[in-house]
């Protein structure tokens, strides 16, 4: 067993606290990709990692990449990666994505200072974005990372008409936008031996079943949609009901439509999280309205059924009312499997401290989605607290709690074979 600190799970609560303070509002946390917050964000990280004896990059879409070498008497070492996300959701939670960059740092950290090296290099990847909330699409960190960058989302645009092509030119960052600096920063899948990521799990299986640590099976897939209703403008006080063409009234029932479909079977999930209306006003008709759909399931063909079936229900109730619909699909993401040979070596890691193995699948989606594209991947969960609330700042865990994931992390790094 590896002998860490005692002292390294407050630590990481503590860091999380301290990058908690550059935000994009006032008093919360908000750090949506290439703001100032998420710049200082950034940076803070990658001095966290060169402490940690890290070689630390920045790559063309912001990720920091920190490499906590091989032992040199290795010959040709393979990486190890590691690693999520540093972007948040408006108003979010501190461990969200950074607790499996902080983890990983604190315990490359103790590697660095007790002067031992691993048969492998570890890479920490802090993936620049992944919550998809400045330009309504996910992954773009781990994307570019994974070699899978769409050039096409450089045309995206963000709610004050910024596209991503213009941000990323502003942005300092290296390449400036450029599609081949971003095809560039891709990591050749022959090099890896694997990903790992560590984050909290967002829910409240783990709190329920009282234990600290988890081990994924896999992550929902999702479908994702913005839609566009349009209709007629006009007089709250002339226009009779039967000659309305309300986009926000056929809007509302399509909110209870994906509600109603999306209860037909246990692990589908539908969420419309934003709802919209542009430029609206007390006294006039809704003549637009914009809704967001998230559609999850724990099985594709689940998630498949209830997505045509709630287009389908959208069409018929857009012509019914005569408004007529725009539909703006952002690219589904398929479940995705852990690997049963790094779920292994996690559950292995956690008996050695004595730990039950609790396998679960998550819920909310995680780069390693994105990675898993090119190698296997892995997750380890940490307990949630305040009854397992997450996107939002209530969000929690214990110090007694990241110590262990530090410890079962380091154990499993020690015994790591590919
Ligand atoms: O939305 C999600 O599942 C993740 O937190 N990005
Ligand atoms: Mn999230
Ligand atoms: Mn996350
Ligand atoms: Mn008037």
């Amino acid at each position: 067993m590896t002998t860490l600190s005692a002292a390294l799970g407050q630590a990481i609560l503590d860091r999380a606290a301290g990058l908690a303070r550059h935000s994009d509002m006032e008093d919360g946390l908000t750090c949506a990709y290439l703001t100032p917050a998420h710049r200082a964000t950034q940076a803070q990280l990658a001095q966290w990692m060169e402490e940690a004896g890290m070689r630390v990059r920045i790559d063309a879409i912001g990720n920091v990449v920190g490499r906590y070498e091989a032992d040199p008497a290795v010959a040709e070492p393979r990486v190890l990666l590691t690693g999520s996300h540093f972007d948040t959701v408006r108003n979010g939670g501190r461990y969200d994505g950074r607790l499996g960059i902080l983890l990983p740092i604190a315990v490359a950290g103790a590697l660095h200072a007790s002067g031992r090296r691993l048969p492998y290099h570890l890479d920490v990847a802090a993936f620049a974005e992944e919550e998809g909330l400045r330009f309504k699409t996910s992954f773009l960190g781990s994307s570019v990372l994974a070699g899978r960058f769409d050039p096409a989302l450089l045309e995206r645009r963000d709610a004050d008409g910024i596209t991503l092509r213009q941000a990323l030119a502003d942005s300092g960052l290296p390449g400036g936008g450029d599609p081949e600096a971003l095809r560039a920063a891709a990591i050749d899948p022959q090099s890896l031996l694997g990903y790992i990521e560590v984050h909290i799990e967002q829910g409240p299986v783990l709190l329920h079943q009282g234990l600290p640590l988890g081990v994924v099976t896999q992550i929902a897939g999702n479908s994702r949609f913005l839609v566009n209703v349009e209709g007629q403008a006009g007089h709250a006080g002339t226009t009779p009901m039967n000659l309305r063409r309300d986009a926000a009234a056929a809007a509302a029932e399509m909110v209870l439509l994906v509600e109603r479909r999306c209860r037909q079977a246990p692990t589908l999930v539908g969420t419309v999280g934003q709802l919209h209306v542009p430029n609206g006003s007390g006294n006039v008709i809704p003549g637009a309205c914009q809704f967001t759909m998230d559609i999850r399931a724990g099985e594709d063909r689940l998630r498949d059924a209830a997505v045509a079936d709630i287009l389908a229900g959208i069409e018929e109730i857009a012509q019914r009312r005569g408004v007529k619909i725009q539909l703006d699909r952002v690219t589904p993401v398929a479940n995705t499997p852990c690997a049963r040979r790094l779920m292994d070596q996690l559950a292995a890691a956690l008996k050695k401290r004595g730990l039950p193995v609790h396998e679960l699948p998550s819920g909310a989606g995680h780069d390693a989605m994105m990675m898993h594209r090119i190698t296997d991947v892995a997750m380890l969960f940490v307990r949630c607290g305040n009854g397992g609330i997450s996107h939002n700042p209530l969000e929690t865990i214990t110090a007694e709690d990241a110590q262990l994931a530090c410890e079962v992390f380091a154990d499993f790094l020690k015994d790591f074979s590919a």
